[in-house]
């Protein structure tokens, strides 16, 4: 398998050149389970673990290994696992707030140029649950695109088109079909060869479907949606990336339950252009569109301009990012309060010692 095919680019190259070692070759994670990882080389397929160097120096989750990483490993042979050394800069990340426990993040593909943002048209379209997506997506620095799927089993596609593209100024919107095929072809025409995509989205929208109509045969496992309530089952477990006849290169991901936010403002911004354009005609440079006086963005809400759901679903977003802002700068006083405090005793320790 040739670099290329499996998304090598120049910068990656200029990274490794400082790393190279005899013994060690760049490859790209196409798989992780419970920390071993299936990596994709030009050697071919092996899999690997992190060596305890890294493990050492490593403790944030998100440092670790993901699916889309380059990293620089060594093949295992016969009788032993291969070793991966170091992970190669990222050019995006799509990371999500991992609910409870310490405000960690858990990256859910790395490396990816597109994430597709998928809804399923066979359910009620949530117009918020895209807004979060978005503003993830744009944080990761991939390029959001909105692909609604089960168009065959919507009376008026178009309409829900529309509705997606209202929330979601400047971003493309695609009508799809993993059953029929419709409109898969061009929205992948995104993705030319070598390039790497990313499928989002909630559990039962198709996103295994969209794969294994792409490849062409039933590559990656599905299952109907209940009945009851149309949901998913939840049958993608893994994190796994594919490369199509195109050349493309696909992730699959387990639908997500829930997507916290894990973003700063700009991100923000970006997914709520229209209230960002509204707030340059605010009188308050660091308006907060929440009750000052003269408020562009309450103005637009007063005549009707904005609607009034998609205000506050910016609202929350805005607050659950200063929250948690706030939230990593008490963590990080804490940690450097311990960097203290054993310095501090180092330093005791050493005086000790001299002093006898
Ligand atoms: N009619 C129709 N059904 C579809 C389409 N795409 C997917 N489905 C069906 O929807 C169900 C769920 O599809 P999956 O591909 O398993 O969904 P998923 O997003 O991968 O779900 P998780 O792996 O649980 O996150 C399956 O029964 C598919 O056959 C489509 O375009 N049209
Ligand atoms: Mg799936
Ligand atoms: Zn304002």
């Amino acid at each position: 398998m040739n670099l290329h095919s499996l998304g090598w680019t120049s910068n990656l190259a200029d990274a490794v050149a400082s790393k190279s070692r005899p013994g060690l070759v760049p490859a790209r994670v196409s798989r992780e389970d419970r920390g071993v990882y299936a990596l994709l080389s030009e050697q071919g397929h092996f899999q690997a673990e992190v060596s305890g160097k890294f493990r050492h120096r490593t403790s944030a989750r998100t440092d670790y290994p993901a699916v889309g990483d380059w990293v620089v490993a060594e093949p295992g042979d016969a009788f032993s696992c291969g070793m991966i050394h170091e992970i190669l800069p990222r050019r995006s990340a799509f990371i999500r707030r991992v609910a409870g426990g310490q405000s960690q993040g858990q990256v859910v593909a790395a490396n990816a140029d597109i994430a597709f943002l998928v809804s399923g048209l066979d359910r009620e379209f949530k117009p918020r649950r895209i807004e979060r997506y978005l503003t993830l997506a744009w944080e990761s620095g991939a390029d959001p695109v909105i692909l609604l799927n089960k168009a065959d089993l919507h009376a008026q596609p178009e309409k829900a088109r529309l509705q997606a593209e209202a929330v979601a100024p400047g971003v493309a919107v695609y009508l799809v079909s993993a059953a029929t095929g419709d409109g898969l072809r061009d929205s992948l025409a995104l993705l030319g060869p070598g390039r790497t995509g990313v499928l989002l989205g909630s559990s039962g929208v198709g996103k295994s479907s969209i794969i294994n109509a792409l490849i062409g045969r039933k590559a990656r496992t599905t299952s109907v949606v209940r009945e009851a309530d149309g949901r998913g089952r939840h049958t993608t477990t893994h994190r796994q990336l594919m490369i199509l006849p195109t050349g493309a290169i696909l992730i699959d991901t387990p639908g997500l339950r829930e997507i916290q936010l894990l973003a700063d403002e700009k991100s923000l911004d970006r997914s709520f252009g229209d209230i960002d354009e509204l707030a340059a005609s605010c009188r308050f440079r660091d308006c907060s569109h929440n009750g000052e006086p003269d408020c562009a963005v309450q103005d637009a809400l007063a005549e009707g301009l904005l609607e009034m759901e998609r205000y506050e679903s910016w609202l929350r977003q805005c607050k659950e990012i200063r929250f948690h802002q706030r939230e990593q700068d008490v963590l990080l006083r804490i940690q450097e309060k311990r960097r203290w405090k054993t310095i501090q005793k180092t330093v005791r320790e050493v005086y000790r010692c001299k002093g006898r």
